[in-house]
């Protein structure tokens, strides 16, 4: 990355350093006309804003593991994990703190520079918070960065989070504040505006994106970004979403997105918020090569990293190696570590791994 967003005045109105302007006021006639961009135009835009901030050929690499699975009492139509529909999903309890640090090492040997911990919460009890931000003492001390996502947080819990070392906190608005009423009912729009004001105001980075493909229309795509764009400060990572279909959910047999429409969707992103993160997140599985280089260029510059999301599939690891080589891009490096001071933690979790394992076996 070039430039640091937390050094650039975001309501700056002129680009005079050659940079593009940070805006949070995006008017939706404005990102409407983006989408309309002839397709060569607005890749060609999105990759002049990316080149302003970004090494181009640099792709940042998050592995995901999910701490808690299955069960959720919300009725997300996208989700697996609800207990509201028979997705064949076996239900797993909250992970023990060392099964996530095997993880976590796992990740971090095969090259991932951030960890990203998934509970299928509405949001976190009190009882589960000590072993979460356990979690994130531990995994920040191998020297990843950390990021978790739990579902609703009040003040306190997203203090409690920040203090223990959490880097970043991803939630999703998911779509249009429109569109919202027809994908979740158990929760606001506003109440997912209000967590993302706590992760703020607790002092973590915030990680906030959506879903496309969900049957929903232009103007919901436009309506997401706008919300994501006019945040007072942009979060530091966007994830766009293709809906991964899942058998039993009621969004299983929704038609298929243009695949041009979803590049766009990350170009826009792109322009709208010149300096975040834009990760091209679920549905890669579903993408061949050459759509995610399209990707890349219109400005996506992170990546899930590791054979699975969250309970679905994703490419391997093999795989994405090989394209990363084909297309010349590099996982970004994280300026702020050494590696061998987080040597003693990572050997630590790698023996305690071990150790499960060889108590396993007796026990077997
Ligand atoms: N339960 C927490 C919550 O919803 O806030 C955290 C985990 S939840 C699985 C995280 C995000 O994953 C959702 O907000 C949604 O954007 C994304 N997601 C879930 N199922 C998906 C699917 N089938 N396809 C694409 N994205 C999905
Ligand atoms: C995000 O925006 N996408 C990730 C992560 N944040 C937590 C989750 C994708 C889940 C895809 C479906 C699954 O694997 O369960
Ligand atoms: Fe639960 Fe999160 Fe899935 Fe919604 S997206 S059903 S809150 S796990």
């Amino acid at each position: 990355m070039l430039t640091a967003q937390s050094s650039v005045n975001q309501y700056s109105a002129d680009g005079a350093n050659g940079h593009t302007s940070l805006r949070n006021d995006w008017q939706v006639q404005e990102i409407t006309d983006l989408f309309a961009m002839p397709f060569n135009d607005l890749l060609f835009r999105a990759q002049t804003v990316h080149r302003q901030h970004f090494d181009p050929n640099e792709v940042q690499v998050s592995t995901l593991l999910s701490i808690k699975t299955g069960a959720c009492p919300e009725d997300c139509k996208y989700c697996p994990q609800s207990a509201r529909y028979d997705t064949g999903l076996e239900v797993e309890r909250l992970m023990k703190v060392k099964e996530v640090l095997a993880e976590a090492a796992a990740a971090k040997a095969a090259g991932a520079s951030r960890f990203c911990m998934g509970a299928a919460w509405k949001n976190p009890r009190a009882k589960d918070m000590p072993y979460v931000l356990e979690m994130v003492r531990e995994v920040k001390a191998m020297g990843l960065e950390t990021c978790m996502t739990l579902g609703m947080l009040d003040n306190d819990q997203a203090q409690q989070l920040a203090d223990a070392g959490l880097d970043y906190y991803n939630h999703n608005l998911d779509t249009s504040p429109e569109f919202y009423s027809s994908i979740i009912t158990t929760r606001t729009y506003q109440d997912r505006l209000d967590t993302l004001t706590n992760v703020r105001d607790a002092g973590m980075k915030v990680c906030a994106g959506g879903i496309v493909g969900m049957g929903e229309n232009l103007r919901d795509r436009v309506g997401l970004l706008q919300q994501l764009a006019n945040m007072p400060i942009h979060p530091e990572s966007v994830p766009i979403n293709m809906l991964v279909k899942v058998e039993g959910t009621p969004l299983d047999q929704v038609e298929d997105l243009e695949p041009f429409d979803f590049v766009r969707t990350i170009a826009v992103a792109r322009i709208l918020m010149p300096q975040s993160h834009v990760r091209l997140s679920a549905g890669r599985e579903e993408m061949n090569e050459q759509m995610q280089a399209l990707c890349f260029m219109a400005g996506a510059n992170s990546i899930f990293y590791g054979d699975r999301l969250l309970t679905t599939d994703n490419p391997t690891a093999t795989k994405d190696r090989r394209l990363f080589e084909k297309l010349g891009i590099r996982p970004e490096k994280r300026e702020d570590v050494s590696d061998e001071a987080h040597v003693g933690a990572i050997e630590h979790a790698l023996q305690s791994a071990e150790d499960e394992q060889a108590f396993y076996n007796a026990g077997a």
